[in-house]
């Protein structure tokens, strides 16, 4: 066991961070509107205004003009707030490999024979196969992976959406706690993740990167993809979830990482 950190800042709710940063969206959302209309009427008034420019000359305003108006339009109809995605053509061949926490013992561990372990009440346990999840709806991803250390890369997975794994074993009413944690099957790497962030549409129990079975040493048979937080959380090998109104324990967050690592 390591010893927590203990200069963890004073935590905030939920609520409370996503309060803040609605706050700090309106507040960046204002000034970059009035920037924007001001430069809207400025494009749109100076071929009147400056004689002698034509519209040849006009080009690159105008080209910045249309990047501006994706990026306006993005920002006001993506209410989903969808993590942005990429044609497969896009994605890595060879996928970057992080760490292994909690996968070292490699020869002990049998995907063949593994199961999920997902703990109810009681302590009953649910025990699915991989069969049974891949019988569900396949949901592909092509995302730009981000890890804390720095580095992205577009990946492109595929696996069972959280929210269908969850309707499909009728776990309704676990996911109306507030938090999931996973931990891998030896208990080395853990996770704890907001129940909003893994529910969101984009959350995958997967099982296939680029179109393949995952290898182990990126998590196979079943790893979390999580594309609205940081590599942290996404953990590897998965052997058990289970639910809690409380934070489960999370490894980096022992080590002082932030809990919530949205992006
Ligand atoms: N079990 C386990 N899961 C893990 C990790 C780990 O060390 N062990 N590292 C995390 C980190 S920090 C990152 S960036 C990603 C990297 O995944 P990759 O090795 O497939 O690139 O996995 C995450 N999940
Ligand atoms: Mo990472």
């Amino acid at each position: 066991m390591k010893t927590p950190n203990k200069k963890i800042k004073k935590e905030l709710t939920i609520e409370q961070k996503i309060n803040r940063r609605n706050f700090i969206s309106f507040g960046a959302f204002t000034v970059f509107a009035a920037g924007a209309f001001e430069g809207w009427r400025w494009l749109y008034k100076s071929p009147t205004e400056t004689a002698g420019i034509t519209g040849e000359a006009h080009r690159p305003l105008r080209k910045a003009l249309n990047k501006t108006e994706i990026f306006f339009r993005r920002l006001v109809f993506n209410e989903n707030h969808l993590v942005k995605t990429y044609p497969k053509e896009m994605a890595a061949k060879r996928v970057r490999y992080n760490s292994d926490i909690g996968m070292e013992a490699k020869k002990k561990f049998d995907p063949a024979t593994w199961k999920l372990q997902v703990i109810k009440k009681g302590g009953e346990i649910l025990q699915v196969s991989i069969d049974e999840l891949k019988a569900l709806p396949k949901t592909e991803i092509v995302y730009d992976f981000k890890c804390v250390e720095g580095w992205d890369q577009i990946q492109h997975w595929a696996g069972v959406k959280f929210s269908d794994f969850i309707k499909h074993f009728q776990l309704e009413d676990y996911a109306k706690m507030q938090y999931v944690g996973m931990e891998t099957p030896d208990k080395g790497y853990y996770v704890g993740i907001d129940m909003p962030s893994a529910m969101h549409p984009q959350t995958l129990l997967a099982y296939e990167v680029n179109d393949h079975p995952i290898p182990l040493n990126h998590g196979a048979p079943l790893r979390l993809i999580i594309p609205v937080k940081y590599g942290i959380k996404n953990l590897k090998r998965i052997g058990s979830i289970n639910f809690s109104n409380t934070r489960p324990r999370d490894y980096w967050a022992e080590e002082g990482y932030d809990y919530y690592s949205g992006l």
